[in-house]
């Protein structure tokens, strides 16, 4: 039977424990989608930089950066797993080569429109899968799906994907995000079904905060 939507056989072994693979893209945030006004637009890297300084790229300082195309599947802690996405953006990497951390650094938090914000260990956020994509199988990313950048790491539950991405903090200690604060796991592997802070173990984090 001719089929555009994977078949059994091609999503076995891509499906994490406790996730559904979910035909077509759902589109899954919280609050609106922001408008993208590009003469205000930047990506701004600040915090525990070598310098001390705060370095900023504009809309179009992007387009020179180095690019990369990564396949990988998205799975949202709720549940749905979509696959076979193929995203074209600037490796994560590229941000601590340009714009190097002081020594100490070993966390960074992804910054996004809103005060929405992810919080990712050093190497998940260097990790050759992760890149700040700009397309996505092909196409610039649409407005819900975080136009004009957003982050994507693949192994890692969907909200440490920051769509509509502004920020990329350096941080020498660990500091929860914006679903990390809620209830959510630090770590977030999907792998390790890493859904929910109350099976965090000691050292997977900072404690929540308090009511
Ligand atoms: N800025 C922002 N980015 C976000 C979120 C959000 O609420 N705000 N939700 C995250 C969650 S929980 C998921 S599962 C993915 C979903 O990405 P999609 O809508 O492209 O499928 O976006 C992530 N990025
Ligand atoms: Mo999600």
């Amino acid at each position: 039977m001719a089929s555009d939507r994977p078949g059994a056989a091609e999503t076995a072994g891509r499906i994490p424990p406790g996730q559904r693979l979910v035909h077509g893209w759902p589109v899954s945030h919280y609050g609106p989608v922001p408008r993208f006004r590009p003469e205000r637009w930047n990506l701004r890297v600040f915090g525990a930089t070598a310098s001390g300084t705060t370095h900023e790229w504009a809309f179009d300082d992007l387009a020179t950066l180095p690019h990369v195309t990564v396949v990988a599947d998205l799975h949202c802690a709720s549940g749905p797993t979509s696959t076979g996405h193929e995203w074209y953006g600037i490796p994560a990497a590229t941000v601590l080569d340009l714009v190097p951390p002081a020594a100490g650094v070993t966390h960074v938090m992804a910054w996004a429109e809103y005060g929405f914000s992810a919080n990712l260990r050093l190497a998940d956020f260097t990790s050759p899968q992760t890149l700040m994509a700009t397309h996505h199988d092909g196409e610039p990313l649409t407005a819900e799906h975080g136009f004009p950048l957003r982050l994507v790491v693949p192994h890692l539950y969907g909200y440490k994907s920051p769509k509509w991405l502004r920020g990329i903090e350096y941080m020498t200690a660990d500091r929860r995000g914006f679903w990390e604060e809620r209830g959510y796991h630090n770590i977030a592997d999907a792998w390790k079904q890493q859904r929910w802070s109350y099976q965090e173990a000691e050292d997977d984090g900072p404690a929540p905060a308090a009511p």
